[in-house]
């Protein structure tokens, strides 16, 4: 067995975290000794134990003389627990595979300097891409202090969102629907605009069969604080919901939602809306990593055009619409010349039922 096997176990142990870890990072741990797993163990939850800590503790044989494979580098400073180099230097651990060095200012190559001080053999980079992938949410916020932006649209062959009266629902399948609940669970918030909640009411909560499910907390853009006090987000308490308002909404507005129990949260105002750059800041304060756009036409415009978009995932129904005043996925003004149109890079594709899946990245 190879190091990249050992690592894979790794990331797959990580996985397990999902949802669960947020604003921390996916890790997972496996320790190996004469070609054996004798160990294995994951983060499981924000602010107990590191995965290092659960595959030693886990280690059914004397961890002497092993080597351990984890998709992060261990860490080296006191935070909710004590370093994980400490324990692994004790534990008489010989050799230590890392995917990735940890963003993380705190730690950042500090955690191998300690571990080759102490004359541990360490080796860095091992499926170092997929670890890097599997952490995107983490590495964003945690050099950023914001959270990583994923825009989600789901989409007919040719590009509309809904018929021309309004008709969305569904667009694509019920396994494209389900993969979207999987985004929820992933993410710590969702956002969409008042708009949305006016017209469709929606609960914006998680649901999948079989796994211990997280909701995210619910965003509404609503500069003037015009939400139905009635409507679902408001009164389903799954998770909290913070109302997004401008410095130009009503006193009376202000308090009816929260009298409701909802948040509201107050941003200047920009182009006669609320400020996406000044929330972005807010919710990384409020150690919100990861944000889920689940917005309309104007929001996803207004999302990409301040270059606040991390990823986007659009899913493509094989349906034909047609009509030209049915919305599209990107409205507002969009760009003047091609040159101007925003590139993805790092695309890829697949099949979800009979929907496409097309993800990529913004520079
Ligand atoms: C985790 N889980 O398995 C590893 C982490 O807030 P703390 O004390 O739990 O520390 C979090 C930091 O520890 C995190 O930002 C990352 O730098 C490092 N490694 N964190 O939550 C883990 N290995
Ligand atoms: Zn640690």
């Amino acid at each position: 067995m190879n190091d990249e096997y050992f690592m894979e176990m790794a990331l797959n142990l990580a996985k397990k975290g999902i949802g669960l870890t947020n604003p921390n990072p996916l890790v997972g741990a496996v320790i190996v000794k004469d070609g054996k797993v004798i160990g294995k163990g994951y983060h499981e939850k924000y602010g107990e134990n590191h995965a290092e800590i659960n595959a030693l503790n886990n280690a059914k044989e004397d961890v002497y003389g092993a080597t351990m494979y984890v998709n992060l580098e261990p860490c080296s400073h006191f935070g909710n627990v004590p370093p994980c180099v400490n324990r692994i230097i004790e534990s008489g651990i010989k050799k230590v595979v890392i995917a990735m060095e940890d963003p993380n200012p705190v730690v950042s190559g500090k955690g191998i300097q300690i571990l080759k001080e102490n004359g541990l053999e360490v080796k860095v980079g091992v499926l170092k891409k997929e670890a890097e992938k599997l952490n995107e949410i983490f590495i964003k916020y945690i050099s950023t202090g914001k959270p990583f932006v994923i825009l989600k649209v789901a989409m007919s062959l040719d590009g509309k969102i809904a018929t021309y009266t309004g008709d969305s629902r569904w667009i694509t399948d019920k396994r494209a629907r389900e993969y979207v609940h999987i985004l929820r669970q992933r993410v710590s918030a969702i956002l969409v605009g008042v708009n949305t909640v006016i017209v469709d009411d929606p609960m914006l909560n998680t649901r999948l069969n079989n796994i211990e499910c997280k909701d995210p907390i619910r965003i509404i853009l609503d500069s003037h604080g015009r939400i139905p006090l009635k409507s679902n987000v408001l009164n389903t308490n799954s998770s909290n919901t913070i109302v997004v308002v401008t410095n130009n909404a009503a006193e009376e507005n202000i308090k009816a939602i929260e009298k409701t129990g909802g948040e509201v949260m107050i941003t200047p105002v920009k182009d006669g809306k609320v400020d996406l750059q000044f929330l972005m800041g807010k919710l990384g304060e409020r150690k919100i990593d990861s944000l889920l756009i689940e917005g309309g036409g104007e929001i996803n415009f207004s999302f990409l055009k301040e270059k606040l978009v991390d990823k986007v995932i659009f899913f493509i129904a094989p349906k034909i619409i047609g009509g030209e005043t049915s919305k599209t996925p990107v409205e507002g003004k969009g760009v003047e010349y091609l040159k101007d149109a925003i590139d993805l890079k790092d695309i890829t594709m697949c099949k979800i039922g009979d929907d496409i899946m097309v993800e990529g990245y913004l520079s």
